[in-house]
C-alpha cells in the first residue's frame, strides 16, 4: 500500500487502459484526463519518448487549467511488436490502419500482413511515465512475450488482445480472464515496477 494515498492525473483517453489501471493500481486515486483537455502529442520514435512527451504536456496543461491539486501525472505508451513486421506496428500501434474502425477489422488486417510460415512471435510493451508536480520523472517498462493467433479470438480485453497468445498459454488475451492477464501483462509488470519506484521515492 502506498501511503499517503497518491492523487494522480491519468492522462489517457484509451478506455481499455483506464480500466486496467483502476484494477492494477487500486491504491492510487486517479483523476481522468478531462474531455475539454487537448489531445496530447506523441511524435517520438520510441515508447519512452512518447510516454514522457504526453506526461510533460499533461503536467503543463494541468498547471494552467487543473481544477484541483494532484501529486503527479501518469501516462502510458504501449503497443504490439511483431517479429515478422520488424517490430511493427510497435510505437504506431494506435495509428495502425486508421481507416478501419473496429479492432476486429484491424486485427484481421494485421494478421493478413504475415505471409504463410512467417515467424509469429510478438511482444506487448508498456512504458509508463510518472511526473510528480514537482521533481523528476519516474519511468518504468514492462513486456510480455507471446505469439500471434491465426484469427481474432475472444471478446475480452481491448485492442490487439484477441490476437495475442502469451507464452505458456494456448488462449489469447481476449479469451483469458482479465485477472489472468493482470498476472503477466506488459502493463501489470510496468505497474509493479512503478509501485517499487514510488515506494523508493517515498523513502
Ligand atoms: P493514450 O495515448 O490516450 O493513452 P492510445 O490508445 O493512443 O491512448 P498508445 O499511443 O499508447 O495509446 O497506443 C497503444 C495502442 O496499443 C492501443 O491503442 C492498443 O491498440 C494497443 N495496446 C496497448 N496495450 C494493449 C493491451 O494491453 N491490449 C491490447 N492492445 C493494447
Amino acid at each position: 500500500m502506498l501511503s499517503p494515498m497518491l492523487k494522480v492525473l491519468l492522462a489517457s483517453r484509451n478506455a481499455g487502459k483506464l480500466r486496467e489501471f483502476a484494477e492494477l493500481l487500486p491504491d492510487i486515486q486517479f483523476l481522468l484526463w478531462p474531455a475539454n483537455a487537448p489531445e496530447l502529442p506523441e511524435t517520438g520514435a520510441f515508447f519512452l519518448d512518447n510516454a514522457l512527451q504526453k506526461a510533460e504536456g499533461a503536467r503543463l496543461w494541468w498547471r494552467q487549467h487543473g481544477t484541483e491539486p494532484v501529486d503527479g501525472v501518469l501516462t502510458d505508451d504501449s503497443g504490439l511488436c511483431v517479429e515478422a513486421l520488424w517490430g511493427g506496428p510497435g510505437v504506431l500501434s494506435a495509428r495502425f490502419a486508421p481507416e478501419l474502425v473496429s479492432y476486429r477489422d484491424k486485427n484481421r488486417r494485421l494478421l493478413g500482413l504475415l505471409p504463410e510460415g512467417a515467424d509469429r512471435r510478438a511482444r506487448f510493451v508498456c512504458v509508463l511515465a510518472y511526473l510528480p508536480m514537482e521533481g523528476p520523472a519516474i519511468t518504468v517498462s514492462g513486456a510480455v512475450e507471446g505469439s500471434l493467433a491465426f484469427e481474432h479470438r475472444g471478446e475480452g480485453g481491448f485492442g490487439y488482445d484477441p490476437i495475442f497468445i502469451p507464452e505458456g498459454h494456448d488462449r489469447t488475451f481476449g479469451e483469458l480472464p482479465a485477472d489472468l492477464k493482470h498476472t503477466l501483462s506488459h502493463r501489470s509488470r510496468a505497474c509493479a515496477a512503478l509501485r517499487r519506484g514510488l515506494a523508493a521515492h517515498q523513502g
